[in-house]
């Protein structure tokens, strides 16, 4: 059997990019043997997502809900409003981030400031701690971080976000040292390049300057990293893909990018 079948998957941030993607291909890995507990700010998307998975694999179970990583209170009332059967998380992936601006320090907006390390540090460590005394009393479960290059390689104008992603490699680190006598696995994905919205957020809906990001290079795309979240999370319970750090071929460093002319 699929080491997938019947695992309850918990994915933020799931109603597009690599959030959405995952969820597909989780889908497609278990041929629609999995449970799917999907949640994002956008209900309407994740309702389209639900039709979708639903249509192509009739036996999946497809949890959603309407969920701001960055509203510490909300989380714990998400989890608890879980339905049974999805309650037991055998996969958590900490999908939900993104980078506003590409200000300077000094001209950052302070709701810039704390709209990132909401999302991207509090919503990741609180989501982690409710669910993980559940992992830990099973003695089993994945903890998929979604990471960057950004929080390996900080550059100028990424200030916030790259600290974001610094503080949760730094996190993801502390906790797999304190879950070393556990089964629990707690795994790092750090993407380059990858075209997403994310460059549209960033830029505040500007797709012009977005699209100047990917130009003249070929960035990842949502389903390469979904393959490698599942990936890391397929392998033998012992072992574990600790971190990974993918780029697309033309990319070695934050600031390092061929571009055609
Ligand atoms: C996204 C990659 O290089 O824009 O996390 O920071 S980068």
């Amino acid at each position: 059997a699929s080491r997938l079948a019947g695992k309850v998957i918990l994915i933020t941030g799931a109603s597009s990019g690599i959030g959405e993607a995952t969820a597909f291909e989780y889908a497609n890995a278990a041929k629609g043997e999995i449970k799917l507990a999907l949640s994002a700010r956008r209900f309407e998307k994740l309702e389209d997502l639900k039709e979708k998975l639903i249509s192509q694999w009739p036996n999946i179970k497809v949890h959603i809900a309407s969920l701001d990583v960055s509203n510490v209170a909300k989380l714990t009332e998400y989890v608890e409003s879980l339905p049974e059967e999805f309650k037991a998380v055998d996969v958590l992936v900490n999908n939900a981030g993104k980078a506003l601006g590409v200000d300077k320090v000094g001209q950052i907006l302070q709701e810039d400031i704390d709209g990132m390390f909401q999302t991207n540090v509090i919503g990741l460590i609180s989501l982690t701690q409710l669910i993980l005394p559940g992992m830990k009393a099973r003695n089993r479960g994945d903890i998929i971080q979604l990471g960057s290059i950004a929080g390996r390689d900080p550059y100028p104008g990424g200030g916030i976000y790259c600290a974001t992603k610094a503080a949760v490699r730094s996190f993801s680190h502390s906790l797999r040292k304190e879950l070393i006598d556990t089964k629990i696995r707690v795994i790092e994905i750090d993407p380059g390049a990858v075209q997403t919205e994310f460059s549209v957020v960033r830029y505040k809906g500007s797709k012009e300057s977005a699209s100047k990001v990917y130009e003249g290079a070929e960035p990842l795309n949502a389903l390469d990293i979904a393959e490698l979240i599942v990936f890391a999370s397929t392998r033998r319970e012992n072992t574990v893909v600790a971190e990974t750090l993918v780029f697309p071929t033309n990319q070695a460093s934050a600031s390092h990018v061929y571009r055609k002319k």
